[in-house]
């Protein structure tokens, strides 16, 4: 992976140059155009490599995206994807997804119940409607007028996971620093455009109704074709609090590396609320083929492919 990371020529910073003009023009350094995919946690290689094949094919980095992270949804060993995602406190699964391509078009789901694939219907929800976020009973009779079947997402081992928990039922909102594994996808495809996609079911066990950062366009992904893409795992309140991928976003457009973006961008977290209990990590690329990652805590990975070539890498850490 050492020569991977060395792959992209990395983009020599003067001075931030924060005058309007440069404030508002593409980043600089030429568009990568040789295939970059992000995509968090160990699932991710299975998403990368869905997505190599399809761009070999022609395919755009919004195909790549939604079609590789949907790979991850039907896993039903997954515990915080798709089927095999941890139920709410009442034993529901509830599915959160969005998706961003590189017009600065945006879909999303949120509190999604019985549908298998809640990053497809993100993405009709983009294409096919006026909208941006759909919620709820409502986000489900879309799905099911747009022909999406309904699926039982409670598998015998949630179940099993949600009566142990019934036990004691205490509920905390935080997230263990090893127990998450939302998928957050982010690509540049062959024609050198971004796009991203990240889908969850959240917290195993949260208040019924509760909707995390992943759905959230700013908070838990945010692409600009102009400038980069950015997407985040972990504790959602804490990244909405911040807009944390928004916020990446916008250092690298104020001319941050991706990796000083997200360094940034998890240090305003630490700088707001105590962390000792809570992860948060950021993935981020520019368009020139820059990568850059960060999170609080050690023990946030991703797979990381460049023109075909992936490894999985340790994102650093902060505290
Ligand atoms: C959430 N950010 O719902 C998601 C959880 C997550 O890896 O990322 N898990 O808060």
């Amino acid at each position: 992976m050492a020569t991977l990371l060395g792959v992209a020529p990395r983009r020599m910073l003067e001075a931030m140059d924060t005058t309007p003009e440069a404030l508002t023009r593409p980043s600089s350094g030429a568009r990568f155009t040789g295939g970059h995919m992000l995509s968090t946690w160990n699932h991710g290689l299975v998403s990368n490599a869905e997505g190599w094949r399809i761009m070999k094919q022609g395919g755009t980095a919004l195909d790549a995206v939604v079609d590789g992270t949907a790979l991850v949804e039907s896993d039903p060993t997954g515990t915080s994807v798709g089927i095999g995602g941890r139920p709410d406190h009442t034993g529901k699964v509830t599915l959160d997804a969005c998706v961003m391509g590189p017009d600065g078009q945006a879909g999303g789901v949120c509190f999604l119940e019985d549908i298998a694939h809640p990053v497809k219907v993100a993405r009709s929800v983009m294409e096919d409607t006026p909208h941006v976020l759909l919620a709820g009973d409502g986000a489900r009779d879309y799905a099911i007028a747009k022909g999406f079947e309904q699926v039982n997402l409670l598998t015998p081992d949630s179940e099993k996971a949600w009566q142990d928990w019934r036990k004691s039922a205490e509920y905390k909102p935080i997230i263990n620093v090893e127990n998450h594994d939302t998928i957050g996808m982010i690509a540049q495809d062959l024609d050198g455009n971004l796009a991203g996609a990240c889908t969850t079911s959240g917290l195993g066990f949260k208040l019924r109704g509760r909707v995390g950062d992943s759905p959230i366009i700013g908070a838990g992904l945010f692409v600009d074709n102009d400038f980069g893409a950015c997407t985040a795992t972990g504790l959602g309140e804490a990244v909405m609090r911040t807009v944390g991928s928004f916020l990446v976003v916008e250092l690298i457009r104020q001319g941050r590396t991706p990796q000083a973006a997200c360094e940034e961008a998890v240090d305003r977290i630490m700088a707001k609320m105590p962390v000792s209990d809570l992860q948060v990590g950021y993935l981020a690329m520019d368009t020139t083929g820059q990568a850059g990652s960060c999170a609080i805590h050690g023990g946030f990975n991703y797979a990381r492919t460049v023109a075909g070539e992936t490894g999985m890498v340790d994102a650093p850490f902060r505290s």
